[in-house]
């Protein structure tokens, strides 16, 4: 039974085996890993309630699997490499022996603050190597990590360490981004006036920003170092335990803590890592995402360990200081699998092919993409500009929900077509439905992506709310996992995921909710009521294009806008700030007082020769105005 598999042929085998005895195969190859007891049971599921477990009585800690087993074979090997904001500053790495030595000296910084197994520890922070210390120190002692994207606000910051009464927040200074200085700790002394949950708070400097430190409250990072010992046992922890929580938007409402368990993520991580990126001894592996979102998780820190990998962190941003940074560190670590997402292809597409051409990317064996999909125009300019026509492109679609990559051709040994994603890894059971639920077996019909069969890193519950993720995920389609997305199948059962189906907009690959981004809106004096949609934009994927009805007292004025906009801001981030606004005198509602969106979506796309039928809304007259509007 592999691991890693070899050949096409394999995976068709492997795939096989996975769908006739998911248990039996999961069960191999959770034996490639170390458990300090092993399961009993391989899996116990219903999708109704639902309610999903794997490997039950199993224990196992993830950082014994990713560190320590690695130490006796690789343990002068580098697992981490640091790459600064600035081209200027050395960079830094961690070798297997110092990161297991890192982790358990921070994970006893942790204890001396009291904190245990089950506790949440929320992050925000920039892509310094304390933050992949913590976070693998929370796992090391069983404490649960909630990382929060440092682009968001103080205000949403707030939300998701009340959400989790989380303990204690590991932060920074501040954040090195491009030529600016965003001052975290700032932002999270504004947060915490609300956060009673919070007993400590431990900060890292790295940017030489001024920052008050509240005696009792904060502690400095080394000066908490110096106390501690380098000797922290791994905590066993039962599979099914939480290993993290990660907020992500839905359709409805505000962000969801997604949670993951221990072993069934484990298993997955470390199983996709291997044989999408076919990995070999000695790469060197860079993944560009923030460990904010879930790439970051999966695959920045635990898939690559897991595997005994180099992986690189990356600080900065593409564009500085010029559109080539990506490019000079690929040829400065002789990267070996690069991973990105396709807004930062669209970006430095438009850049200009100056950037790259004397930058050494030979390296480069594997390329891959995610978080939205990758038009065909930025396929074929990744493809060729970037692999030279000679590397493996993988188009890796999945989600925070998934835990893991879940359709992806596999390195070099699966066939590639633009704007696909391929097929799904051994073990994932996708289907397309149709509207009543039924599962559609014929070739280019656009269909609902779902899964029919648990895999070990899917989602567990919504923190605080399991009812909210049965609503979300396993009540539009009886016995499905439904992943809100649209995607059809041609002739060789390749998919092509098309996109978000719900109210989710993906901009630059951030996940928005539409209900999201209104409810912002609606926070500022004189918007009486707002409706979002996304709208194609070249370099994001999708923009945001927001119908804002202002009190009829106020004259629209470019300083309203301005004032939305920071309302946006200080309640979402600036991830979510809108790229149009149009203030309309009424919005197209059904008599039930519905929203039609598809009308605002046409006319946010400026297609607006046919609208469909408009018959059914209280007031038609609207829709003629805001088609006349002005942006
Ligand atoms: C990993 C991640 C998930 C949503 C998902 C899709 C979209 C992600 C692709 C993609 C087409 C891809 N997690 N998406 N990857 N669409 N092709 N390769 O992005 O939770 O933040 O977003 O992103 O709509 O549902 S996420």
């Amino acid at each position: 039974m592999p691991f890693k598999i070899s050949s096409f042929e394999e995976y068709q085998s492997e795939y096989k085996k996975s769908t006739a005895n998911p248990e039996a195969f999961w069960d191999d190859i959770a034996k490639h890993y170390q458990w300090s007891k092993p399961w009993d049971k391989t899996l116990e599921w219903e999708f109704k309630t639902p309610k999903v477990k794997w490997f039950l009585g199993g224990k196992l800690n993830i950082t014994e699997n990713c560190i320590d087993r690695h130490l006796k074979d690789k343990g002068d090997q580098k697992a981490l490499i640091w790459e600064s904001n600035d081209p200027n500053e050395e960079s830094t790495s961690l070798t297997y022996n110092q990161l297991h030595q890192e982790v358990c000296k921070m994970a006893n910084v942790l204890k001396s603050h009291g904190i245990k197994k089950g506790d949440r520890v929320c992050f925000y922070m920039p892509m310094i190597l304390e933050l992949g210390i913590s976070v693998l120190a929370c796992a090391r002692i069983g404490a649960i990590h909630s990382v929060v994207f440092a682009g968001f606000s103080s205000k949403a910051l707030a939300d998701r360490i009340k959400d989790a009464s989380c303990k204690m927040l590991i932060t920074s200074d501040g954040i090195n981004r491009g030529g600016k200085k965003i001052p975290a700790k700032t932002l999270v002394d504004e947060a915490l006036k609300d956060c009673p949950s919070i007993e400590s708070v431990l900060v890292k400097r790295c940017c030489g920003l001024e920052i008050n430190m509240k005696a009792g409250r904060d502690f400095e990072i080394p000066v908490e170092l110096e106390k501690v010992n380098a000797d922290c046992p791994a905590e066993p922890m039962d599979s099914e335990d939480p290993l993290f929580i990660l907020y992500t938007s839905g359709s409805t409402g505000k962000p969801k803590g997604v949670v993951h368990t221990c072993g069934g993520y484990m298993v997955y991580a470390g199983y996709s890592f291997a044989n999408v990126f076919q990995y070999e001894n000695k790469d060197v592996y860079w993944c560009t995402a923030d460990i904010g979102w879930i790439t970051g998780h999966s695959y920045i820190l635990y898939g690559p360990l897991l595997n005994g990998a180099t992986s690189i962190m990356f600080e900065g941003i593409p564009t500085f200081p010029d559109a080539g940074r990506f490019w000079d560190v690929v040829d400065k670590h002789k990267v070996n699998q690069f991973y990105t997402a396709p807004t930062a292809i669209r970006a430095l597409m438009a850049c200009g092919d100056q950037h790259f051409e004397n930058k050494n990317l030979s390296s480069l064996k594997v390329i891959g993409s995610v978080g939205e999909p990758i038009n065909e125009e930025a396929w074929h300019w990744y493809n060729d500009k970037i692999g030279k026509g000679n590397c493996a492109l993988v188009d890796t679609w999945w989600q925070t929900e998934t835990g893991g990559i879940m359709l992806s051709g596999l390195g070099k040994h699966s066939p590639m077509k633009p704007s696909h994603a391929g097929y799904p890894l051994p073990g994932i059971q996708t289907v397309l439905l149709d509207q009543s639920g039924k599962e559609i077996e014929a070739n280019q019909q656009e269909g609902y992506l779902a899964v029919k069969f648990p895999w070990p890193s899917i989602i567990r519950t919504t923190y605080g709310d399991h009812e909210r993720c049965k609503n979300v995920y396993f009540s539009h389609y009886d016995g499905y996992y439904f992943t809100g997305d649209g995607a059809k199948r041609d002739e060789n059962g390749m998919y092509r995921v098309i996109g978000r189906v719900d109210d989710v907009i993906n901009c630059s690959g951030h996940r928005l909710g539409t209900a999201e981004v209104e409810d912002a809106l609606d926070e500022h004096e004189e918007v009486v009521e707002s409706a979002v949609v996304g709208y194609p934009h070249p370099i994001k994927g999708q923009g945001i294009y927001a119908f804002v009805i202002i009190d009829s007292k106020m004259q629209a004025s470019e300083e309203i806008k301005k004032s939305i906009i920071d309302t946006i801001i200080s309640e979402i981030g600036p991830i979510a700030k809108p790229d149009k606004i149009q203030f309309v005198s009424g919005l197209p509602k059904t008599r039930s007082g519905k929203i039609m969106r598809r009308i605002l979506r046409k006319i946010a796309e400026g297609d607006t020769s046919n609208l469909g039928d408009v018959s059914t809304l209280i007031d038609p007259t609207v829709v003629e105005e805001i088609k006349g509007g002005k942006v």
